[in-house]
């Protein structure tokens, strides 16, 4: 009975011992097991005479109960302590800096045709969007383009086939405009444009245009003026910016006005950007040709009507400052991150 005693005292010390769930197990193969050393105990009853057993067998079942209370005890909160390790191990700090999220930017021609298209809207105009390919009627015959005009020149123009191009200005989405819709009205439509020209500082192959036609009975070359004028001076954000129509021509507008601004960057004194002149020309514009009308199916008698061109990445290079075309289709994020 004494090495009943010895025994379980040092059983139970191992147990605490014990560090993790297998060495419990360990522990109990060894003591409790078909070979167990307290398992071996109960074995040796039968040496004891015969009025002692009882009593002796009783003590050891004792000790075995509590041994294994012991036993299962241990395993369980060592089970608790390694499923704790193991949630540790896996889990997310969420008090950790966070990464950083890169921000994209909207690209300046993108700004600059929204800041367009928001001020045209302000005064009645909608947009309309048309094909990229386009067909050579509206494209070319229908703006009073002559046949043999050096605009149709096939080296200008993305051929697609014989009669299909890639649109070389946004007019055709008027001359579409004026096909379907009663007059009056008024309207932008910009758009992708397309021209055989390698790229260089102020040339792309592809690039952007904003057109605006404006169709009514009482249509003046006067409210082409005001409207334009109070355009530049909202885009360019100068109540004062000086604005200058000089005649020009055009085969769709007569009269027909290029549109200057007083040098943005020199304020009109002279400088490389307006190559001395204290101007810069920034759009093209006219009273749309009587022809022009007729052959959408518009009354020239009873309605006039004026339109204007704009090119999107001039504006944006004059507002900010960009000296070479080639930097807007360039994909350098140094360069794009600038208009955040
Ligand atoms: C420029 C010149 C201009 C137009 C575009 C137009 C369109 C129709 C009828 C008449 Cl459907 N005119 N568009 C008129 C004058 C000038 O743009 O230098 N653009 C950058």
């Amino acid at each position: 009975m004494s090495d009943l005693e010895a025994l379980l005292d040092e059983a139970l010390a191992a147990v605490s011992r014990a560090s993790n769930v297998a060495d419990v197990e360990n522990l109990r193969i060894q003591q409790l097991g078909k070979k167990g050393a307290m398992t071996g105990l109960l074995k040796t009853l039968g040496q004891l005479p015969e009025a002692e057993r009882p009593a002796a067998g009783a003590e050891i079942n004792r000790a075995k109960k509590k041994l294994e209370g012991a036993l299962q005890n241990r395993k369980r909160a060592l089970e608790q302590i390694e499923a704790e390790a193991a949630a540790a191990a896996n889990a997310i700090d969420v008090t950790l800096p966070a990464r950083g999220v890169a921000q994209g930017s909207l690209h300046p021609v993108s700004i600059v045709l929204d800041r367009i298209e928001q001020f045209f809207h302000s005064v009645g105009f909608d947009s309309v969007r048309g094909p990229e390919i386009e067909d050579d009627y509206h494209n070319f015959e229908a703006l009073n383009l002559p046949e043999h005009h050096p605009a149709r020149a096939m080296h200008d123009t993305f051929y697609v086939t014989d009669s299909l191009l890639l649109r070389t200005h946004t007019s055709p989405v008027q001359v579409r405009t004026m096909e379907s819709r009663k007059p009056p009205f008024r309207i932008i439509c910009p758009g992708k444009t397309y021209r055989v020209d390698p790229p260089d500082p102020s040339h792309l192959p592809m690039f952007h245009q904003v057109e605006g036609l404006m169709i009514d009975e009482q249509c003046s070359f006067a409210d082409l003026k005001g409207i334009i004028t109070e355009f530049l001076q909202v885009f360019f954000e100068r109540e004062d910016l000086m604005v200058r129509f000089r005649p020009s021509y055009f085969p769709f507008t007569e009269p027909s006005a290029e549109v200057d601004v007083q040098c943005v960057h020199c304020l009109g004194a002279g400088c490389r950007v307006c190559s001395n002149t204290g101007w810069l020309e920034v759009m093209g514009s006219g009273m749309v040709h009587p022809r022009v009308l007729e052959m959408s199916g518009i009354d020239s008698e009873r309605f006039l009507g004026f339109a204007f061109g704009m090119g999107p990445e001039r504006l944006a290079m004059l507002r900010y400052g960009v000296s070479d075309m080639r930097h807007f289709v360039d994909s350098d994020v140094r360069f794009l991150e600038q208009f955040r």
